[in-house]
């Protein structure tokens, strides 16, 4: 990996792992990938040895721009005159950033009044054109497929372009490398299942190459309002306020099933309030804000530790999949908002606690 400083970003850095990108095709960068590997303070309950890998530290705040940079790089030596994709945020956030960069108009198929404030924000202030579809991600997602087909000068950037997972099972690596070794368990939260995938396949590369001794057992977090992975059948009408995986259709599910039981791992779901406990217990005693979804690979963990499934002593990743002013809405229920005080030394010391 190159030396702090100099990061190129997930084309240039990982170009020869990325078997399915043209040879020609450009680096396009915002300087994604290379996140943090931070060891939990107390998330481990001093039971594991636990890190965080810190996804919401890429440039547009979620994971999702490793695989958008590989996906973009690949639509730009395709010759494509735009950009389209479904969403339920982070990808439309990442998709707006990259098409931008790459001067690629960008059409955003959204579940109307399911995506959270920050995620939209991003969107328009990069000028993406958002359309807002009744029925949620899963409907959206059949809808641009079938769109895409009549308008091939489109390049969908859903992870149904296997571009997506390549640049995503990075990731993988970047946790190989770090921890210098790979984890007992990864656990990371799934939605439509193509994260999953890719560290399945990024962890593999890792061992094929002699740079890990085991495939890492995946632990896959589902909210339980939307959990079709958990219950092996599609959910039809999916609800949890992680937003980010309120799905009930995986487009990947096929292939993320087969990570798992290749890793001997597990799928399991948690409650709305264990992600939101855990969300809280990132926030306020790890110092990592992350969005409620990410929190359920933390719920999910804890899960596993009270049941046995994670023994005492493993060494365990937990993937933070976005960043927390994502959801500005929910993060505000944390605490309190600004106490009026006057602006004099008494006043304010008199407020403090
Ligand atoms: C923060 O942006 O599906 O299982 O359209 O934003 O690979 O879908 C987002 C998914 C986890 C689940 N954490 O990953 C989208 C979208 C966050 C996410 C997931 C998502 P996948």
């Amino acid at each position: 990996m190159n030396p702090p400083g100099r990061w190129p970003g997930i084309v240039a850095a990982f170009r020869h792992e990325l078997g399915l990108l043209p040879a020609g095709a450009p680096a396009l960068s915002l300087g994604e990938g290379n996140t943090p590997l931070v060891p939990a303070r107390r998330a481990g309950r001093g039971q594991i040895d636990l890190h965080f890998k810190w996804e919401g530290s890429n440039p547009t705040g979620s994971f999702k721009d490793r695989g958008m940079a590989v996906a973009v790089s690949g639509a730009i030596a395709a010759g494509a005159r735009g950009l389209i994709c479904a969403s339920t945020g982070n990808t439309a956030a990442s998709a707006a950033a990259y098409g931008a960069r790459a001067g690629l108009p960008v059409t955003l198929a959204i579940p109307a009044g399911h995506v959270a404030q920050g995620k939209l924000a991003q969107a328009v202030a990069c000028g993406a054109v958002l359309l807002g579809l009744d029925g949620g991600f899963d409907a959206a997602l059949a809808a641009v497929r079938e769109a895409a087909a009549l308008r091939p000068d489109l390049a969908v950037v859903n992870s149904v372009n296997p571009l997506r997972l390549e640049g995503q099972k990075t990731a993988a690596h970047e946790v190989v490398a770090q921890l210098g070794r790979a984890p007992d368990w990864l656990a990371i939260p799934v939605g439509n299942a193509g994260n999953i995938t890719a560290y399945g396949r990024g962890f593999d590369e890792c061992r094929a190459a002699g740079r890990a001794a085991a495939q890492p057992r995946l632990l896959g977090v589902q909210a339980a309002g939307a959990a079709p992975m958990v219950r092996g059948a599609p959910v039809d009408a999916p609800e949890t306020v992680a937003t980010a995986i309120r799905i009930g259709r995986p487009a990947s599910g096929d292939l993320a099933r087969a990570a798992v039981a290749a890793s001997d791992g597990r799928f399991l779901a948690v409650s709305d309030d264990e992600i939101l406990a855990a969300y809280r217990f990132l926030a306020q005693e790890e110092g990592l804000f992350a969005e409620p979804a990410s929190a359920a690979s933390l719920a999910g963990l804890w899960r596993a530790l009270e049941s046995g499934l994670v023994a005492q002593g493993a060494t365990v990743v937990a993937v933070l999949t976005g960043h927390g002013l994502k959801d500005p809405e929910r993060a505000v229920t944390l605490g309190a908002a600004p106490r009026p005080v006057a602006a004099t030394g008494a006043a304010v010391a008199a407020a403090l606690p």
